[in-house]
């Protein structure tokens, strides 16, 4: 009777939308939260657009909240709350995300493909995501680019030679590996936050080396990659997403264009 009265307590704390806490005004790590809540049509509220947004995540990092016996304060955003549950952490937050809006095989089918998945999540955002980041911020994060131009040119070069098609040939192995499946999907044969976040390192990449990605598209080696691509932005609840104003204009985030890093290899 306790557990019972328990789990309806735990039920109705989660029946309520979603709260990403994010920074106002660039997409950065925020935005494989949102893929994932638009592709399933989640209903959530986000600070990116609610009045006094920026001071809500200022409160977080600055750790006036959450100061409750549960939930250990978050040192970064992307933050979700959901009832009484704070988390950070892109992929632990997409973890959570991923088997509550159905973009995991479910666990009862195969409780392993959770782990599957979120290891190709971690790779997508080591090599796609935070080494871009490491692009433009090579020596420090709280320095300003302008303050570490020439090693960002250096590791940008060495980016776009190395370890950009290190990692795009890595996922068109995985692509056309037989885990894999059916279909343009890099698990299973089914749609998985992985390939959302892939999607979005890959359009985040699109941007800020242009000149890279369409000479590896015209070179013709990753096709599986671009085709998941263009699957992810078909998708018609992603589709009406990227069209809508709450797609924020690539920055001053993890994805920045410099003429000057725009290396052709
Ligand atoms: N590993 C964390 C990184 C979080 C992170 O670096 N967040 C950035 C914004 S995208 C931030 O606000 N960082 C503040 C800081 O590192 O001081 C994740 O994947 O969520």
């Amino acid at each position: 009777m306790a557990s019972e009265t328990a789990a309806k307590r735990q039920k109705s704390s989660k029946d309520v939308p979603y709260n990403l806490v994010y920074w106002p005004g660039i997409p950065g790590r925020g935005e494989h939260i949102r893929l994932a809540l638009e592709e399933a049509n989640a209903e959530y509220r986000d600070t990116a657009f609610t009045e006094g947004g920026m001071d809500e995540v200022l409160a977080f990092v600055n750790g006036e909240v959450p100061d409750d016996a549960i939930n250990p304060p978050p040192c970064a955003p992307p933050i979700l709350k959901h009832g009484d549950l704070t988390i950070s952490q892109t992929p632990n937050i997409l973890q959570y995300l991923g088997v509550r809006l159905g973009l995991v095989p479910s666990l009862e089918e195969d409780p392993d493909a959770l782990y599957r998945v979120n290891a190709l999540a971690l790779t997508a955002l080591d090599g796609l995501s935070n080494e871009p980041h490491d692009c433009h911020h090579p020596i420090a994060t709280g320095l300003y680019y302008e303050d570490q131009k020439d090693e960002s040119k250096r590791k940008s070069e060495d980016y776009v030679k190395n370890r950009l098609p290190k990692f795009m040939s890595y996922f068109e192995r995985v692509l056309g590996s037989k885990a894999s499946g059916e279909g343009p999907w890099l698990h299973a044969g089914v749609l998985t936050y992985a390939d959302l976040v892939l999607f979005q390192c890959l359009d985040g990449l699109k941007f800020m080396f242009p000149k890279a990605l369409s000479k590896l598209e015209r070179e013709g080696k990753h096709t599986k990659v671009f085709a998941l691509h263009k699957a992810v932005a078909e998708r018609p609840n992603i589709k009406a997403y990227l069209e809508s104003p709450r797609r924020q204009k690539y920055s001053g985030g993890i994805y920045r264009y410099y003429e000057e890093l725009d290396i052709e290899p």
